[in-house]
């Protein structure tokens, strides 16, 4: 059986899947869904993913949405001994926090930021910016002096993270420190689907305008 993938090709969270299925070598059934046109409503799409979001992943029948819970369930499921999600306790406790503030604080205040350029080209107010700043101070913290957000290997945490990149480079460019835009183009290299979905993502965002 195909494992059912309903994404967006302008989904950062859904490029964290994608990029992930790559690594471990695991196929997609590519469900595009019209994200713009309302279709993460239907009610057909809300049985697999109430949320009304991309990423959402289908496996045999077992539907899971929410893009770090996808990411860490294609690891266990599909490539348990990959590098990119270690076994030990610690080390995996150490992707998990980077995974959990990335979707309960950073994205969130990113995102904050960047929906009023996006949907209505108007600049967010100034605290929505002073918020974002301090979440990339945080990051830069945690990065402390490692090559990568979870100690001197890639893993999930970076993934997680990179796909955001790119709308702070563009949309925030001053906000981006030298230490995690070096950091961010060490992933890039060690993952070139990073590279290509910002280039993609640059297109895409210049055809809506
Ligand atoms: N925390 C979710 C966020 C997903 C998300 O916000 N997806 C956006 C596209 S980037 C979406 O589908 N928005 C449509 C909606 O909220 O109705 C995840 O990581 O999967």
């Amino acid at each position: 059986m195909p494992i059912d993938f309903y994404t967006h090709p302008i989904s950062p969270p859904a490029q964290a899947v994608v990029i992930t299925a790559k690594e471990l070598n695991v196929e997609l059934n590519v469900k595009e869904v019209d994200l713009f046109g309302g279709a993460t409503r239907a009610p057909e799409y809300l049985k697999i993913n109430p949320s009304h979001t991309v990423p959402t992943l289908v496996d045999n029948g077992f539907a899971i949405f929410e893009s770090r819970a996808i990411i860490t369930y294609l690891v266990n499921k599909y490539a348990p001994e990959s590098s990119l999600y270690p076994k030990d306790a610690q080390a995996r406790a150490n992707v998990d926090k980077v995974l959990f503030f990335d979707a309960s604080s950073y994205y969130p205040t990113l995102k904050t930021a960047f929906v009023p350029i996006f949907r209505r080209k108007e600049q967010p107010p100034q605290e929505a910016i002073d918020d974002l700043k301090e979440k990339i101070a945080i990051l830069e913290a945690i990065l402390g002096d490692s090559q990568f957000m979870a100690g001197d290997k890639i893993t999930l945490a970076d993934i997680s993270l990179a796909v955001s990149i790119p709308i702070v480079k563009h949309m925030f460019s001053g906000l981006l420190t030298e230490k995690l835009a070096a950091w961010y183009d060490r992933v890039g290299k060690a993952l070139p689907a990073v590279q290509a979905y910002e280039a993609a993502l640059a297109k895409m965002t210049a055809e809506q305008k």
